[in-house]
């Protein structure tokens, strides 16, 4: 297929030729016109000097192909790092000259980036495939970033719990599985049990905490310190039996470092698939908790100070072609929220409720929210009391 910037480049010599011609003695009106009358060809993007765009993701969330597609379409060299945490990337926008163009912070984490003044404006002339995006979707956004001025989505889906069935099974030895999945890993009685085939947390402040509010019967974003004592010390009986902290779950799930995870429902998805390629007998199976998952909405985002924002626009725009958004989906299983992607999804993931999960499912969800600036120290300080284990 042609590629859009080839194809105006392409446009654009017939009309140079064409006008050539115009010169010359043998060129009719009738030659000329047809040409002169074509449609404007599309403008190429507005590219910066300096080919260059640097982006900061999240650890495997991104299709094998999409940065060389990038690269080898617009010219321009991609340098691409990851990050782990919410916190993490929080602690490089404010520290300030980043160096990055594009971030991917979690939406409702990033509320307090944009009032920080930390993003500039996304212009929406650049990107023509915007309304690609599903105006729902985008609704939603807007409820952290009113009239969608900084976000734009990459992708979203929730942490919840995923299990290796088999192993999970014979550890819990005849005892039946909760009805709340939660319990196998926030209930001793269950998560004792499942110690001794390993317990995997993700290493995030901001995911834990509103999961152990949430399940402890307080509000998942509480700003009340007292919740956060709760939510203490329910983790802190648990804390035995957790083997494990990371962030890369895909690899440690598919290597066999543990048999129950609180993790990224995509990342769960890819290392099922991944096990069952492998031949592995057990399966990996990601849970949809009566006690719900928490959602998070990645969006990308450009910093103040990004030195290449109009290579950033270039690269917002071609991730919102309809088969980039469709391969995060069939690749990554993460859906997107670009509309126009749909049609181009494997059934086998669309009919994955795991992946596109049922309105009973999305209603139990705990929604995207964040916590404010003043109960920080509160939250850093429970989560790293629960992960020293006093
Ligand atoms: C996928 C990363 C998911 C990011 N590996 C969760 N915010």
């Amino acid at each position: 297929m042609m590629k859009k910037h080839v194809l105006a480049l392409a446009i654009a010599a017939i009309v140079l030729v064409a006008c050539g011609k115009k010169e010359e003695p043998v060129a009719t009106p009738a030659e000329t016109t047809p040409v002169a009358a074509a449609p404007a060809a599309p403008a190429g993007p507005v590219l910066d000097d300096e080919k260059v765009l640097n982006i900061y993701n999240w650890p495997d969330y991104i299709t094998e192909t999409m940065i060389a597609d990038f690269e080898k379409e617009f010219g321009i060299k991609v340098n691409y790092d990851t990050f782990e945490t919410n916190e993490a990337l929080h602690a490089k926008l404010v520290a300030g000259n980043s160096g990055y163009d594009i971030v991917i912070p979690t939406a409702g984490f990033g509320k307090k980036q944009i009032d920080g003044g930390l993003y500039q404006e996304i212009d929406r002339s650049k990107i023509s495939n915007y309304g690609n995006l599903d105006p729902e979707f985008m609704e939603k956004i807007a409820g952290v970033d009113p009239d969608n001025k900084h976000f734009v989505p990459w992708a979203w889906g929730f942490t919840t719990v995923g299990i290796n069935k088999q192993k999970v099974e014979a550890a819990l030895g005849g005892m039946p599985m909760p009805e709340n999945a939660w319990d196998l890993v926030f209930n001793p009685e269950y998560s004792s049990k499942l110690r001794s085939c390993g317990i995997i947390y993700l290493d995030s402040p901001s995911e834990i905490l509103p999961l152990a509010l949430h399940y402890v019967g307080k509000p998942p974003y509480s700003e009340n310190p007292e919740d956060f004592k709760e939510a203490g010390a329910m983790l802190a009986k648990v804390r035995k039996d957790v083997r494990l902290f990371s962030s890369t779950m895909i690899d440690d799930i598919a290597g066999g470092k543990g048999c129950a995870f609180v993790g990224w429902s995509g990342d769960i998805n890819i290392a099922a698939d991944r096990v069952k390629e492998m031949g592995g007998k057990d399966e990996i199976v990601p849970l949809l908790p009566t006690g719900g998952g928490l959602v998070f909405i990645d969006t990308m985002a450009i910093p103040k100070d990004a030195k290449h924002p109009n290579n950033a626009h270039a690269f917002i725009d071609f991730y919102l072609r309809a088969e980039n958004g469709a391969a995060m989906a069939n690749e990554m299983n993460y859906p997107t929220g670009n509309k126009a992607s749909l049609p181009l999804i494997n059934d086998e993931v669309k009919d994955n409720k795991t992946i596109f999960l049922s309105d009973e499912d999305t209603e139990r969800l705990i929604p995207t929210g964040g916590f404010s600036n003043e109960i920080g120290s509160t939250l850093n300080d429970t989560y790293n009391a629960f992960k020293r284990g006093r």
